[in-house]
């Protein structure tokens, strides 16, 4: 079976752009063909005070089943250096590594919610997906990512980088 998966990659710890670059080799080594990366923008942290993030999108194709694609990412964001504390607070990062949505699937388990939760809510996600997959449906909101950006209310001022 393949899947067609969106991911959204963060950092604001270290040097940003580098750890978002290593992620996508890795991720092309370890998880399947890098089909597309958006461009790269710079963030206000959403959701707590700290540095700014870079944030991009890429979308995957893969033979792996959803739970081992998410623990393969989470080994990659440990590789890269990525520390978690034990409580649910946000904390600067290295990097994370999202699924936000896996084309034609809702996956409601306790490790994993597909799409992402909180990604309609969020204009970091929502940008750099347009970048690429625009007409990709949310199943959950019932909307396309396109028509997701144009109603969301995140007043963030995103801007791209470089
Ligand atoms: N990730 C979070 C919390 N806040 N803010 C921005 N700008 N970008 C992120 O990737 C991000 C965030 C939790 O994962
Ligand atoms: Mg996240
Ligand atoms: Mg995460």
């Amino acid at each position: 079976m393949e899947y067609k998966v969106l991911l959204s990659l963060g950092s604001n710890l270290g040097i940003r752009e580098e750890n978002i670059e290593k992620a996508i080799v890795l991720i092309h080594g370890k998880a399947g063909q890098v089909l597309a990366v958006s461009s790269l923008y710079e963030t206000p942290s959403w959701g707590y005070k700290d540095a700014p993030y870079l944030n991009n999108a890429i979308c995957l194709l893969t033979q792996k089943a959803p739970l081992e694609l998410m623990e393969i990412l989470l080994a990659i964001e440990s590789e890269l250096g990525r520390e978690r504390r034990h409580s649910s607070d946000y904390e600067a990062r290295t990097i994370d590594l999202d699924i936000a949505l896996i084309e034609g699937c809702v996956i409601d388990h306790p490790k994993l919610q597909v799409p992402h939760p909180r990604m309609h809510l969020r204009k970091f996600v929502l940008q750099p997906a347009a970048d690429i997959v625009p007409t990709w449906f949310h199943e959950k909101q019932q909307l396309s990512i396109s028509d997701l950006l144009l109603k969301c209310d995140d007043s963030s001022e995103i801007s791209l980088f470089e």
